[in-house]
């Protein structure tokens, strides 16, 4: 975990789940933070957790946490972060392409035209765009992680979310031409693809309805959004000739979307 020490890390969707835990534990382990989400006041938030983490880890080095209002599936938005980064933080080393959300667990033919969009929108084209600004970035310093959110629903799509699981599919295809367009540079591509992971993002699904998001957990042990932070801040943590190109993390009880054990 020293190898995390005054590493500059930018995370994407950093106002809850596993992006907020993820900044927590990188502040922890001696990282600073560029910390994007859209809710400004969410965001907040889990800077002022992040920056008491640090303090009580007692270490050191890093600590310097900078919050950014931007949407990613904005383009506008995007094209403003690098000028928006203080100065002392430019030289971001990790980026965590973390930000993403299914809406509804509609059939196809019957799925709402704007939460197409809006999950292309931000899932892949703002995974895209974020990742466009950073890439020359890495190049001319010869230094960079990205870690791109997958998910089991890349791997393995699932009825009810087609839409989703192909935003997650594009995620990993775009990940992978990119760690080929990398081959010959420092540069490492990471994709991480959680399977069951009890956050918002469940709730956000059923489109607020918390029952019915409660229900997709029922009987059985779901990760944790510290779980999946875990794993990222290990991944940020390896020497630099290793790259972790795919991580698959499941609950014990969890072998694919539909093969899930309930007690
Ligand atoms: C989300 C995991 O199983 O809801 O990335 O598709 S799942």
């Amino acid at each position: 975990a020293s190898r995390l020490l005054g590493k500059t890390v930018l995370i994407t969707g950093a106002s809850a789940g596993i992006g907020a835990a993820t900044a927590v534990l990188f502040a922890k382990g001696g990282a600073n933070l560029i910390l994007l989400a859209r809710r400004a006041d969410a965001l907040k938030g889990v800077a002022e957790a992040a920056a008491k983490a640090h303090k009580d880890s007692g270490v050191q080095q890093g600590g310097k946490i900078a919050t950014l209002q931007v949407d990613v599936s904005d383009k506008s938005q995007v094209a403003t972060i690098l000028d928006k980064i203080p100065q002392d933080l430019r030289n971001v080393d990790v980026l965590v392409n973390n930000a993403g959300f299914v809406h509804g667990v509609d059939r196809v033919g019957t799925i709402n035209a704007d939460d197409i969009d809006a999950m292309f929108a931000t899932n892949v084209i703002g995974l895209i765009a974020v990742t466009q600004v950073f890439v020359p970035e890495f190049k001319a310093r010869k230094n960079g992680l990205i870690i791109n959110l997958g998910s089991i629903a890349g791997l393995e799509a699932y009825a009810g979310g087609s839409i989703y699981c192909a935003t997650k599919a594009a995620v990993r295809a775009f990940g992978t031409a990119l760690r080929k367009e990398l081959v010959d540079t420092p540069i490492r591509v990471t994709e991480i693809q959680p399977g069951m992971v009890e956050t918002e993002f469940s709730i956000v699904r059923f489109r607020g309805d918390k029952a019915a998001a409660d229900k997709v957990y029922e009987g059985i042990e779901p990760l944790t959004a510290e779980d999946i932070a875990e794993e990222i801040v290990w991944v940020a943590a390896r020497p630099p000739h290793v790259n972790i190109a795919e991580l698959f993390v499941l609950p014990v009880n969890q072998a694919s979307p539909t093969s899930v054990h309930r007690e």
